[in-house]
């Protein structure tokens, strides 16, 4: 073979998916089995089909309402079940949440994302965090809110204050999700994504790797993602972060290639949803970071903190920024 034919034997590596059919587990797990170049190559042709390639989503994070919930993730510092040094907070006042957006606007976040660890919220929360989401968004920030699971009414009662998304994530695959979680179930999640979208909010969906799961499950969870109809607007990717206290903690960490591989294919199979570099970046070097970005990740977490556990400080974020070229959409 000459190298010409060599070069275009290479590029095509398509495997081919017509936006109208559904991703097969197992057409998802071969694009992980791709070589690593290959996969990024074509992760970053559907990224700059489809986005500006220099243009990066910041989102900051606030928890409204810290700890003592009754749910059992595992992964997380904020259930009551765990000894994580979390404690209970009373909710936020609505002052101090607006003095927290006011600051991430200032510090260029487009989007202000609010959580409460709740199983899903009361009547009297949901008031409260309404009156916080109008008063953010008069701001002219994005809101973003992430509660739990939904009731019926509930998701409407968010939109009217203006929520712009609603973060729900699937966490896993669905043969995954039983080891992890006990208190509710798939379905309960997927019900509550279509209360969002029903209502005609943007959806927010994700979930986290390094938990353990098997490359297979891994393609399972982008799977799931990827045939929601419509594909979520924005798809958190967190890489677990082992907070001591939590079952998870002292899992086998996953290899910094495979986290690359999830973000590549989200990407891939995702094509105009923004994919989040979330939780994790803390004990990612920039390097790493890089090549998420690379990869097709085109949104982040952006504040010195995230809910309860740390995030890059602003300032290093955006020296890394800066010498990607990246700019803040
Ligand atoms: N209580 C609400 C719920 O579960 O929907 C909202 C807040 S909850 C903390 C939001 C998401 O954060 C979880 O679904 C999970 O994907 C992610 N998360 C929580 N703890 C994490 C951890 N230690 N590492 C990575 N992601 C985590
Ligand atoms: C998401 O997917 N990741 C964020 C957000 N949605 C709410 C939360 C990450 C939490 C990490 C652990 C903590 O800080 O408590
Ligand atoms: Fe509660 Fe949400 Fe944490 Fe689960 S992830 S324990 S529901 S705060």
């Amino acid at each position: 073979m000459n190298d010409t034919a060599l070069h275009f034997q290479r590029q095509a590596i398509a495997i081919p998916h017509p936006s109208n059919e559904i991703w097969t587990v197992e057409a998802v797990e071969a694009l992980f089995n791709l070589p690593f170049n290959d996969l990024l190559f074509r992760a970053q042709q559907v990224h700059r089909e489809h986005f500006d390639a220099n243009k990066v989503q910041l989102s900051t994070l606030l928890s409204v309402k810290t700890g003592g919930c009754p749910e059992d993730c595992g992964y997380c510092p904020q259930s009551v079940r765990y000894n994580t040094g979390v404690e209970a907070e009373a909710m936020l006042s609505l002052g101090d949440v607006l003095d927290a957006a006011k600051a991430a606007k200032q510090a260029g976040a487009s989007r202000f994302c609010m959580g409460g660890a709740w199983r899903g919220p009361k009547q009297k929360d949901l008031d409260q965090v309404k009156e916080m989401i109008r008063n953010v968004k008069a701001l002219g920030l994005e809101t973003c809110g992430t509660f739990g699971m939904l009731k019926e009414g509930q998701a409407e009662q968010l939109r009217d204050a203006g929520l712009d998304y609603y973060n729900h994530n699937l966490d896993t695959a669905p043969e995954k999700y039983g080891d992890i979680i006990h208190t509710r179930q798939y379905e309960d999640r997927l019900d509550t994504l279509r209360k969002v979208r029903d209502a005609g909010m943007n959806v927010c969906c994700g979930g986290i790797v390094g938990m353990g799961e098997t490359r297979e499950e891994r393609a399972g969870l982008i799977a799931q993602l990827a045939n929601l109809a419509p594909p979520p607007e924005s798809v958190p990717i967190n890489n677990l972060v082992q907070v001591p206290g939590t079952p998870l903690s002292g899992t086998e960490k996953l290899d910094w290639t495979e986290f690359v591989r999830t973000i590549a294919v989200a990407r891939i199979t995702m094509p105009k949803s923004f994919v989040r570099l979330s939780a994790g970046r803390q004990a990612m070097d920039e390097a790493m970071q890089s090549m998420c970005f690379l990869a097709g990740a085109n949104s982040i977490f952006y504040g010195d903190k995230l809910l309860t556990t740390g995030n890059p400080e602003v300032e290093r974020d955006r020296q890394l920024l800066a010498k990607l070229n990246l700019e803040p959409l």
